[in-house]
């Protein structure tokens, strides 16, 4: 069914990249990275064509947190718009020639799913304890302390600079637990995996996150270093952030690192996809709303704005790469 402009759950996004495909194939195609720790299938779409080899890439992921669940709606925007647009819109048309899109709208599908039926600000994955992760929250007391005890936050967990740990945790119980190793979870593993394929040529990696309304750029880890093409870094992403302001008036969206704007972060998916697998441009963006008012629970009001703004964004810093390649 139609699950665009909605909070869909985990299936229905699944069933939406099928019908896509099925419609639009051989301009889409699906891929997957793998299955969660649970057993669900992190299913993504390929927007691109049928060419393989050495196209030029862009990954998009969402989802790495459970309740920031704006991620999923807009990366299901993109995916929408990339496809129904193609035919009328030559900037579409153009980007999707040039550059094969991968897009997963649930890097942490347990997650996600949890935030749905049982705690709406869940933030991390489900891995953990059976004592912790698989107890009776509502009917048991016991369970309710242990509850946070349970899963690992993705966006610790990815393999650069993981150790030492900055605003990262190796207590099991906070929110930012970090895991027991670097890819010690299989969400993270899974992304790692295929994004290291050789024969994927990825120039941009994206990773969709809430809220703030900022652009950040790597290093997420430090203060102390930039990466040194922090200028193309900054100049894509200016362009990109211009974009989006002026797709829906939105006057604040801040551009600068992590630690700048938001504050350092360990073994952030955004550091390992630039110093570990290469991939020279890499944002994480934390889409609306700017203010904790709302938070997380954004109402789903205003995931077309979200969606057609973060659209443009990424034509326009698909069109700025594509002078490079
Ligand atoms: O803390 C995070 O993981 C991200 N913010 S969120 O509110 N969505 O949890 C920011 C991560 C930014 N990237 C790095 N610090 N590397
Ligand atoms: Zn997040």
């Amino acid at each position: 069914q139609y699950i665009v402009n909605t909070y869909a759950r985990h299936d229905e996004i699944n069933n939406y990249l099928d019908m896509m495909v099925e419609q639009y194939s051989p301009l889409a195609s699906i891929f997957t990275v793998g299955t969660s720790h649970e057993g669900r299938l992190m299913k993504g779409i390929k927007i691109g064509g049928q060419s393989s080899g050495n196209k030029p890439a862009i990954w998009i992921d969402a989802g790495i947190h459970a309740r920031e669940w704006i991620a999923p709606a807009t990366a299901v925007y993109i995916i929408n718009e990339l496809l129904s647009s193609y035919e009328s819109n030559e900037l579409v048309q153009s980007m999707v020639d040039t550059f094969d899109w991968y897009i997963l709208p649930v890097v942490n599908p347990d997650g996600y799913e949890y935030s749905h039926t049982t705690d709406r600000l869940w933030r991390k994955n489900r891995s953990g304890d059976d004592a912790d992760c698989n107890c009776d929250v509502n009917n048991d007391r016991k369970c309710r302390k242990r509850a946070p005890c349970c899963g690992t936050d993705l966006n610790r967990n990815f393999g650069y600079m993981w150790d030492p740990p900055v605003v990262a945790s190796d207590n099991k119980c906070e929110s930012i637990f970090r895991g027991r190793a670097a890819f010690s979870e299989i969400e993270a593993a899974n992304v790692r995996d295929f994004l290291s394929d050789p024969t994927r040529n990825f120039q941009v990696y994206v990773t969709l996150h809430s809220y703030g309304q900022q652009w950040l750029l790597t290093w997420g880890y430090t203060t102390d270093v930039r990466p040194d093409d922090y200028d193309d870094q900054m100049r894509v992403a200016t362009i990109g952030a211009n974009a989006l302001k002026a797709t829906n008036g939105l006057d604040f969206w801040e551009v600068g690192t992590s630690g700048d704007l938001l504050y350092s972060t360990s073994g952030a998916s955004d550091d390992w996809a630039k110093g570990g697998a290469g991939i020279k441009y890499a944002f994480t963006l934390e889409l609306r709303p700017s203010s904790d008012r709302v938070g997380f629970v954004l109402p789903p009001d205003q995931i077309d704005e979200s969606g057609s703004e973060m659209f443009a964004a990424m034509m326009a810093v698909a069109e700025e790469v594509a002078k490079e390649t």
